[in-house]
Order: structure tokens, then C-alpha cells, then sequence
């Protein structure tokens, strides 16, 4: 079975199983399974049968988390579905067969989606080597080879990790880079909210010096979010992050989010900056766990430019891409992975703490073309 017919099993079987799953909750509760209800005094016979049904109560919570997420990609990819993935449907079915000008306007379509000009080639000769091979000549037959080819280009034979290095003996040190105005902060907070979900004690630390109102505006988040917050104004960066993880260090806190500035005069203070940063997360805590570079996906090719420059000048251990919502041309993802080699590890879906979502190339190739299959 091809990764397309796979997907669409997958997915379009959890909208349908709402109601078991709704009555199966119902039944289990009933059953007296809320541990608050059962009878103290009754013998512990039952324990392990009791332990079972919690289980069983427990993936109905993760399935039903599962399915929320899966509704978080397909609102979050609502433009895209309706830019360049309509147009994908729209070429289909005004061709009835598999020609030269067929082609050549689906080359077009993707380009547009920002999928990369260089990943737009490799993937129209995979394409054209494969209808010839495999003597295809009717249109909506190439539609489920388009996102099988779409995914290996992806994932390229690589096994492409979106899970966070957590530590063990201490906290767990994430720096977030980026250029300005495309949701680091925002980011940190909404990733501070999910750890948080996840029982996990996070500290912000606020090393965005630079702008104005930077410090205080992380403040403000982690007061919504629940975060424990360090951060001082007109200061040197690398001495507030210095103070930030001491304090993470003496207060037992689990992960430590750093906020940094976005703008930098040019390219070598900016280097000179988060090289000072990483000396001296290295000298207390042997140094980040991760580097976050967060991009703009509505800035296109000039996101996937900042993501080369980036990489050039910092350890970059993952991509978080933000405003997917806002863009109808999904496509950057493939991008990135192409230019960078780097895996997205988390997107941003809108502009609430809850929008942010460990990327999922699966989910994601859904939340595209659900229409489509
Ligand atoms: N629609 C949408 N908006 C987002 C998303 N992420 C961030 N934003 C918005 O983008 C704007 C900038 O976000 P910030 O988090 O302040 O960006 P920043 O990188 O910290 O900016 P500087 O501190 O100036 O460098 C805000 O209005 C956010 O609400 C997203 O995933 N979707
Ligand atoms: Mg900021």
C-alpha cells in the first residue's frame, strides 16, 4: 500500500471513530474506573483489572489528544489546502492525460508553493522516470504518487528526529535564534505551555536585551503560561543567561527556554553574541541541549536564506517554523529540509499558547491534501 491510501487510513478513520471512543469513555466511567470511586474497603482481587481499565482510560486520552492535533494541522494548513493543493486538484481533473504541459504547470504550481527550486527538479525526474516506467497516463492516478514523492524527498532515507534532547542530571537548555519578528518569543511561550501540560518545571530566561520591551514582554507570557521567568533589561545577554541558569540550576527547574534578540547590527556581532551565550551555558551546564532556529514561513525563500546564514554561524539542532496558518504555500518545509538538512521539530499554527505542534510529517501531508484523498 502506497504512503497515500496509508495516511488517508490513518486519519480519515479517527474522524469516524469519535462516537465509539465517546461511548467507550462513557462505559469505562461507568464501570466505576474513576479510581475516586472505588470502594476503599473492597479487596485488592481486582487491582490489576482496575489498573487495565486506567490504561485503557489513558489511550482514550492520548487517542483523543492524537485527534485534537491532527484538527490543529488541518485548521493550520487551511490556506495552504486552498492554494496551492487546490491548484494540484484543479490540474487533475482538467487533464485527462499525462503530457509534456501537464508537467510543466505542476513543476510551476510547486515551485510557487516554495518547495525549492532544486527539490522541484529532483522531484519532476523521479516523477517523469516513474510514469514512464510504470506506464501511467491518466492524471488522478499520479495524484497519490505526488505526495509519496513529496514525503520521500522528506525524509530521504534518513531517520530525521523531531524529539527534544532532554537531560537527566539537570536542566535541559533550549536557545532560540532567529532574525526579528518571527515568533521566538511567542514560540518559547507556547513550548513553555506544553512542557508544562507534560508536568515539567520551565524557566524563561529573557536575553533579548537588545529591543525594548523584549524582557518584558517574555515576562508577560510566563505569567500566562505558568512559566518561572529571569530576565533584566539594558544588561549584557550572555551575563543574564550566566544568572538565568545558575538559578535553573539551584531551583531544580526542569527545561530553561532563552529568549535572544533578533537583530543584531551584522552578521559578525550577531556571531560574536551567541558564541559569548554558548561559553557560557558550556562552562555551567556543558552547554544547550538544542538550538532552535524559528523561521517565518509567509517569508518564503528569504526564510530558507536565514536558515543557511544561520546555520553558518551557530549550531542549529532544529527548526521551528512559525505562521504556517498564515501562508498558502505549505511548501517551505520540503524547502528548509533540502537547504539545511536540519528536521523541523515543532510548527507554529496560530497565535494562542496552544498553537504550536511537534511537526509531524504525516499529520502534515493530511492537513495538505486531505481534499485530495
Ligand atoms: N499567525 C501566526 N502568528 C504568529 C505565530 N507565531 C508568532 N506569531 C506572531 O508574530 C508576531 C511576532 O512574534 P514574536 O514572538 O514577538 O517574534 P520575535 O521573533 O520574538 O520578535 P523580536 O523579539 O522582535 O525579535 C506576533 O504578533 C505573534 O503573535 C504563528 O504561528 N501564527
Ligand atoms: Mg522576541
Amino acid at each position: 500500500m502506497g504512503l497515500f491510501s496509508k495516511i488517508k487510513n490513518m486519519f480519515k478513520s479517527t474522524e469516524e471513530e469519535k462516537v465509539d471512543v465517546n461511548e467507550e469513555i462513557e462505559e469505562v466511567e461507568e464501570d466505576g474506573l474513576n479510581p475516586l470511586a472505588i470502594d476503599q474497603e473492597e479487596p485488592v482481587v481486582e487491582e490489576k483489572e482496575v489498573e487495565e481499565k486506567k490504561e485503557k482510560k489513558g489511550l482514550f486520552h492520548k487517542k483523543e489528544e492524537e485527534k485534537k492535533s491532527v484538527k490543529v494541522y488541518e485548521k493550520g494548513l487551511t490556506k495552504s489546502r486552498q492554494g496551492f493543493v487546490s491548484r494540484l486538484a484543479d490540474l487533475t481533473n482538467r487533464y485527462s492525460k499525462v503530457t509534456e504541459e501537464y508537467f510543466e504547470e505542476l513543476e510551476e504550481i510547486l515551485i510557487m508553493a516554495d518547495i525549492g527550486v532544486n527539490t522541484v527538479m529532483e522531484f519532476m525526474d523521479r516523477l517523469r522516470d516513474r510514469v514512464r516506467k510504470e506506464n501511467i497516463t491518466d492524471p488522478s492516478e499520479l495524484k497519490e504518487i505526488i505526495v509519496d514523492e513529496l514525503f520521500i524527498i522528506y525524509v530521504n532515507d534518513e531517520v530525521l528526529s523531531n524529539k527534544i534532547n532532554y537531560r537527566e542530571d539537570g536542566p535541559t537548555i533550549i536557545l532560540f535564534v532567529g532574525v526579528n519578528g518571527v515568533g521566538k518569543t511567542t514560540t518559547i511561550a507556547k513550548l513553555a505551555n506544553k512542557m508544562i501540560d507534560e508536568g515539567k518545571k520551565v524557566l524563561m530566561v529573557g536575553a533579548d536585551t537588545f529591543r525594548a520591551g523584549a524582557v518584558e514582554q517574555l515576562k508577560e507570557w510566563s505569567v500566562k503560561v505558568g512559566a518561572g521567568f529571569y530576565g533584566k533589561e539594558e544588561s549584557d545577554p550572555a551575563s543574564v543567561v550566566y544568572d538565568g541558569v545558575e538559578l535553573a540550576k539551584k531551583d531544580g527547574y526542569d527545561v530553561v527556554l532563552i529568549d535572544t534578540a533578533g537583530r543584531l547590527q551584522n552578521k559578525v556581532n550577531l556571531m560574536k553574541e551567541l558564541e559569548k551565550i554558548n561559553k557560557v551555558v558550556e562552562s555551567l551546564a556543558g552547554g544547550c541541549d538544542e538550538t532552535l532556529l524559528v523561521i517565518d514561513a509567509t517569508t518564503g525563500q528569504n526564510g530558507v536564506s536565514q536558515a543557511v546564514a544561520f546555520k553558518e554561524i551557530t549550531n542549529v539542532t532544529g527548526i521551528v517554523l512559525t505562521k504556517l496558518d498564515g501562508t498558502a504555500k505549505g511548501g517551505i518545509v520540503l524547502a528548509i529540509k533540502e537547504s539545511v538538512g536540519v528536521p523541523v521539530k515543532y510548527i507554529g499554527l496560530g497565535e494562542t499558547k496552544d498553537d504550536l505542534q511537534v511537526f509531524d510529517i504525516e499529520k502534515y501531508i493530511y492537513g495538505l491534501f486531505k481534499d485530495m484523498m
